[in-house]
This record gives C-alpha cells, structure tokens and sequence, in this order.
C-alpha cells in the first residue's frame, strides 16, 4: 500500500521488535506509534509481551488509549516464537493488519537473534522485519556515559544498557521534552559514536515530539539482521539479570465505611512502597499501579524511588471498592520486595480504612539460583 499523502511506502505484514530498559517509554512509544500509523490509515496493532502471566497494566493501558492490543504474557517473545507466531498470524491474515508491533521485557536482551534471526530462519519471508528499536531514557543512559552518573542502580544492570543498545538498527533518544537542549544533544552524540551501526532519533512518546520522524524510519526501513556478539548468556549477563525481580499482585480493596480518595490511596501505596524500598537500600526501576471503576482508570508509573510518580491517568471522584494492579520490577530480591509491599499495603490499608483481598501474587527472580555466578 502507497500513502499518496507523502509517499511512505508500506509493506504488508511488518513486524517491530521494540526494546529498551524497564521504564524507558516502549509502551508509551507503541501507544505513540500506533497513532501516527491510524492517523495514515495504516492497519495496526500492538502485542505487550511481559514475563509476568495475565492481566498486565500495560495492556490495560494500551487498549484504554485506543489501541488494538493482545497481551502475551508468561515469558519473552524470545521464548514463545510459535504463539508470536500465531499472534502475527491473527493481525495480519485475519484482522488485515499491516503492522504489528511488540514490545519485550525491559530485563530483556538477545531478541535481536532470538526473535527476528528466528523469524528470518525458520519463517523465511512470511513477516518483513522492521529496524529493531530501542527506546532509551537518557536519565539512565548516562550510566554508561563519560564522567557518568550515578543513577540509584546496580552497576551490573549496565550491561543491560549496552547490550541493548548494540543490537539496534534505531535508536530513539526518548523524553525529550523534559531534557536541556545541550543534554538532549550530548546524548545523541554518544548515541551517534557509541552505535555507529543504528540511526538515530530524539522523540518524545509523550507529546509526539520526533514521532513521525520516527514513524517514517520505521515504515521505509528493514532490519539489518545482523549478528552481534552481546555476550548473551554469560557472567556480565547473568549479573545483570539476577538484580532484578519481577512483582505482580491483583486484589481488591473496598472501604469499610463512606468512600475513599482512590487516586490519593494508590499514590500512597506507591509512596509507602519506595519509602521502604530506600529504607532497605533498594530501587524499583518501574513500579506501576492500576485501578478502574465504572467512570475511569488510575494508573501511576514510578521509575526510581527518587523519581516523581506519574500519573498517566486519575480516577478523579470518591469510590467505595477498587480492584487494582501492581507491577514492579525492581532492583532487590524476591522475598523482602514482597514484605515490603505487604508493608505498604497494610499501612495504606489500615490509613484509608480499607478491606483487602488478594486474588493473585507472583514473585521471581530472573535467574535460577543455581545459575547465578555469585
Ligand atoms: N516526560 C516523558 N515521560 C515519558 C515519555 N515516554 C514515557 N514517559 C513516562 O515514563 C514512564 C514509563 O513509560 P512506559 O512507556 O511505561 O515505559 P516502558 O516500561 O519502557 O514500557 C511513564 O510514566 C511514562 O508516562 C516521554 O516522552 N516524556
Ligand atoms: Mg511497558
């Protein structure tokens, strides 16, 4: 298909891997993505993959903003090709789309070779492949800058960084609207000589900034396929992998008299959360919660303890009950993440007079103990 509007050529059936760290903005930037492409009448969806099972707030969030979206959960697209497979499957030759695009765990690296190399191998032209994206926050991109700074993480999650960053095809320098001109440009210098091999875009996901731009690389660009040696596997690896848990929790919570301030409560609850977190001298690299009643959603986004809470979206009235969501993926180990958040739950629960009931918790490591080389 042609867009006569500016000629941007489209192929049929492509397919955007989307990586970055946790918290960077890949799922601001899908939801970003997908505008510009319904804007131009080009057929679209999006796939939240997570490692986490079901009922993702990123997915929730995705659709509320008007996106088609299926959640894959469970593991990395990495490891799950044939329901990808499937997925893409669906999108293309059964909803007509003409481009899908998903996200992978923001731990995660090696899709690259694990997704597209798979793709290319064992689908041989089926999908073409778009540039494989990385969204960086440049807040941690100076972790691995010169004179670089400290960023309240474990130095080990800088291999991460790297690692992500060496296999792009394009790169997008995102969150400029809250970034100094002269930052905003010493970070796409050291994109630009850090990653000889990838393009180089500033966006911001949030207002827009950069996306056609964007947008237009993507459409009129194929992936380069390839290989990089990014030390998949080995000791940096696995150090990186195992600072990070993963946490997700559904309940419900219902005042036991009059009503309550749900987007105060959940502020609260996120507040408590890191409080203890600093206490126990830990970090959350993306704390996310989420809540719905009849007449809207909250949903609050925190990458870092001392980073502000965002709220991508309020409840705005008084309520009587909430179920709600947590996903954090944080920087400490499983079980004291865990009473950390029943910590904070009572706390929060016990302030606002509210009843809990716990419908769904999961809690892991990334890394087997028995592979872990410390
Ligand atoms: N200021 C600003 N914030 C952004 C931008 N993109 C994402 N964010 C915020 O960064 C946080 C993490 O974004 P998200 O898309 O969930 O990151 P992901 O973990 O990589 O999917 C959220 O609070 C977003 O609102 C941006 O362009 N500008
Ligand atoms: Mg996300």
């Amino acid at each position: 298909m042609v867009c006569a509007q500016d000629h941007w050529v489209i192929v049929m059936k492509k397919f955007l891997v989307v990586s970055g760290f946790l918290g960077a903005g890949k799922t601001t930037f899908m939801i970003a993505l997908s505008r510009e492409f319904s804007r131009r009448a080009v057929l679209n969806s999006v796939i939240a993959n997570d490692l986490g099972a079901k009922d993702l707030i990123d997915a929730k969030f995705t659709e509320k903003q008007g996106c088609a979206v299926s959640e894959l959960g469970g593991a990395c697209i990495c490891y799950q090709t044939e329901n990808l497979v499937d997925r893409l499957r669906l999108a293309f030759d059964d909803k007509h789309c003409e481009f899908v695009m998903s996200d992978i765990p923001g731990c995660g690296v090696g899709a690259l070779e694990h997704v597209y190399g798979t793709l290319e191998r064992e689908y041989p032209g089926e999908f073409e492949l778009a540039p494989f994206t990385v969204v960086v926050d440049a807040h941690r991109l100076s972790a691995i800058m010169p004179c670089s700074e400290e960023i309240g993480l474990p130095q080990e999650v800088n291999y991460l960084f790297r690692a992500q960053l060496m296999e792009a095809d394009l790169i997008l320098l995102n969150k400029i609207d809250s970034m100094r001109q002269d930052d905003k440009q010493r970070c796409l210098d050291f994109l630009k000589n850090f990653c000889p091999q990838a393009a180089v875009h500033a966006i911001s996901a949030k207002t827009g900034e950069g996306m056609q731009a964007a947008a237009k690389h993507i459409l009129t660009h194929s992936a380069r396929l390839e290989p990089v040696d990014i030390g998949y596997g080995s000791e940096e690896f696995l150090a990186a992998e195992s600072c990070l848990c993963w946490y997700d929790r559904q309940y419900y919570a219902k005042v036991c008299c009059d009503v309550f301030d749900p987007d105060a409560y959940l502020t609260e609850l996120v507040e408590q959360i890191s409080e203890e977190l600093g206490k126990a001298g830990r970090n959350v690299p993306h704390l996310k919660v989420y809540a719905e009643t009849e007449n809207g959603f909250a949903k609050l986004s925190r990458v870092g303890i001392d980073q502000p809470i965002e709220a991508d979206s309020c409840i705005g009235e008084e309520c009587v009950d909430i179920p709600v969501i947590i996903n954090a993926r944080a920087a400490c180990e499983p079980k004291p993440f865990s009473e950390i958040v029943d910590v904070a739950m009572q706390r929060t629960a016990e302030k606002y007079k509210l009843e809990i009931t716990i419908f769904f918790t999961e809690c892991f490591g990334l890394v087997e103990e028995s592979e872990n080389p410390q």
